[in-house]
C-alpha cells in the first residue's frame, strides 16, 4: 500500500487504478489548485514490473557506447532529458529511448500511460510534445536511485527553463506553469527513497534558490531542512501524478543496504494554443 505522512499538508488522494473512471476531474482539480496530486495504486502488476526491470537491465548492457545510460549523483539515468544542451542529440536519443522503454514493457507502456491520463483528465487530449521539425520530445526516462548514494536534490519544475536553453522549444508550445510530473515505480526500495513535498511553493521561492549555482544543490536542502513536509512512499506498480510546477520536492536517499529505487516517467504541460497536454522530459 502507498503511504502518505503528514497528509494534511497538501491535498493528495490515493486511488485504485481499477477505479479511474470515478476520477475524471483530477487533472482539472490539480489545475485549479484544489488538488496537489494523486497516487494510482496498481497501474501495473508488481511481477510485470520486475520483468520490465530485467529487460531494462539487458537493454542497458546492449546499449552501444552507454550514451543513454549515464551516472548521476543519486545513481544512474537511462534516457535523455532537456537538461542536455545539444537539442539535436537529445531528439535522436529521445526516439531511441522511447522505443526501448516501449519494448521493455512489451508495447504496453504508452497505451497505459495515455489511457490513465485520459481517464483522469476527461475532455483533454494527452499527446507527445512534438518539436517544430516534427520530431517527438522524449516521453519518459528511467531514474535509478541506488543504495547509499545521494538524494535527488530539491527542485521545482518552473525553474528548469531558467537554466537549460534546450527548454525553449517546449516553452514556446507548452505553458510550463501548468507542468505536472508523472511516473511509475518499477522497483521500490526497501528503505529510503520517499518523495518529499516541502511546504514551499513557487510563489514564495527565495530568489537565491533560483541562481544557477544553487540548482540541485545541497544549499537548498540545508535551508529546507526545517520546513514542514509531506512524504510519499509508493510500491512497485503504483504511479503518481503531481504538481511538480508548484511544490518544491526532492527524493530521499535510498538506504545503503537497500535495492535501488527505479522509476520511469516524465512531465506534461498544457498547450498554449489548445486544450491538449504535451508530454516530454
Ligand atoms: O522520483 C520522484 O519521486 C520524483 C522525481 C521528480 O523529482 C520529479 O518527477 O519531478
Amino acid at each position: 500500500m502507498a503511504t502518505i505522512t503528514n497528509p494534511d499538508l497538501y491535498a493528495f488522494e490515493i486511488i485504485s487504478a481499477n477505479h479511474l473512471n470515478d476520477h475524471a476531474d483530477t487533472v482539472q482539480r490539480i489545475e485549479n489548485g484544489d488538488l496537489t496530486g494523486v497516487i494510482l495504486e496498481g497501474l501495473f502488476a508488481p511481477d510485470f514490473c520486475e520483468s520490465v526491470v530485467e529487460r531494462l537491465q539487458r537493454a542497458v548492457q546492449a546499449e552501444p557506447g552507454n550514451r543513454l545510460y549515464y551516472p548521476a549523483p543519486f545513481g544512474h539515468v537511462f534516457g535523455t532529458t532537456l537538461m542536455e544542451n545539444d537539442l539535436g542529440a537529445y531528439l535522436q536519443r529521445a526516439a531511441i529511448t522511447d522505443g526501448i522503454v516501449e519494448a521493455c514493457f512489451q508495447q504496453r507502456y504508452k497505451a497505459t500511460i495515455f489511457s490513465f491520463l485520459a481517464r483522469l483528465g476527461k475532455g483533454r487530449d494527452f499527446v507527445p510534445a512534438i518539436h517544430t521539425d516534427g520530431q517527438p520530445f522524449a516521453m519518459s526516462g528511467v531514474r535509478i536511485l541506488e543504495g547509499g548514494r545521494e538524494p535527488l536534490e530539491a527542485h521545482i519544475h518552473q525553474e528548469f527553463p531558467l537554466h537549460f536553453p534546450s527548454y525553449q522549444g517546449v516553452t514556446r508550445q507548452l505553458d510550463l506553469a501548468t507542468e505536472l510530473s508523472y511516473y511509475l515505480v518499477l522497483q521500490a526500495p526497501d528503505e529510503g527513497g520517499d518523495l518529499v513535498l516541502y511546504d514551499l511553493n513557487w510563489e514564495n521561492t527565495p530568489q537565491d534558490f533560483l541562481d544557477s549555482s544553487a540548482f540541485m544543490s545541497k544549499v537548498r536542502a540545508d535551508r529546507l531542512e526545517s520546513a514542514d513536509r509531506m512524504q510519499l512512499r509508493l510500491q512497485a506498480g503504483d504511479a503518481i501524478l503531481f504538481a511538480a510546477n508548484r511544490v518544491w520536492h526532492r527524493v530521499e536517499p535510498v538506504a545503503a543496504t537497500s535495492k535501488a529505487r527505479i522509476t520511469v516517467g516524465g512531465f506534461l504541460a498544457k498547450a498554449r494554443e489548445n486544450n491538449d497536454y504535451g508530454l516530454f522530459i
